[in-house]
Order: structure tokens, then sequence, then C-alpha cells
């Protein structure tokens, strides 16, 4: 065989696999990963919605914020021994800070049998 044919296909084969090398995504920009502003559900939040706290139990730690929504289309309250919020009406919040440890039941004060609860550990 001819040196230069040799040659020739050497040159082809080592471009193919250059080829598929680059292909296979060895050869890669670097991409950047783009920040995600997209923010989990709120944290230490209880949606008030048909007639029930969501979530019921609810864990959160000393210092935490809790917030309630209410979701419902009729008002409710949320009614514990430290706190008692006023009647919520559909899409106001309540808000309590637990400063202490202990587990904390409440209830919404116009429908008793709502109930829930908040962890503070
Ligand atoms: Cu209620």
């Amino acid at each position: 065989m001819n040196n230069k044919i040799l040659l020739g296909i050497v040159a082809v084969v080592v471009l193919i696999g250059a080829g598929y090398y680059m292909s296979k995504g060895a050869y890669k920009p670097a991409v950047q990963p783009t920040p995600s502003t997209q923010t989990a559900a709120a944290p230490n939040t209880v949606t008030v919605n048909n007639f029930a706290f969501d979530p019921p139990a609810l864990t959160v730690k000393v210092g935490d914020t809790v917030t309630w929504v209410n979701q419902d289309s009729v008002g409710h309250t949320i009614k514990g021994d430290a706190f008692n919020s006023p009647l919520l009406q559909q899409g106001e919040k309540f808000t309590f800070t637990f400063a202490s440890k202990g587990t904390f039941n409440y209830i919404c004060s116009v429908h008793p049998s709502m109930k829930g609860t908040i962890t503070v550990e």
C-alpha cells in the first residue's frame, strides 16, 4: 500500500473519531446552571380549606413563625391557648411566633370540629 493512501485513511479515521468524541458530549461548552427563582411552598404555612387545616399537624422549631392562610370560602379562626386570631375571611392570613417548645393544639372557634396541632421542638 502506498504511504499517501495510508496517511489519508489514518486522517479520515482520526476525523471520524474526533467527531464521535465531540458528539458524545466530551466537547461541551460550560453551561452555568440557571439559578432557580422558584421557591417551594412556603414553610411553616397551614392552609385552611374545606373546613380543615392542612397539614393538620405541623412541626416547627422554637422561634419559628407559623402562617395560617384561609383559602376557604367561609370564615375561620385559629384559636389555641396561646393565640386567637380574628375571623379570617378568604385570603386572609394569621401568623404566630412560637417562642417555646411544646405541643399546641388549636381549633376554629366557629367550627370546633376543625382541629390542628403545632409541635414546637
Ligand atoms: Cu372554621
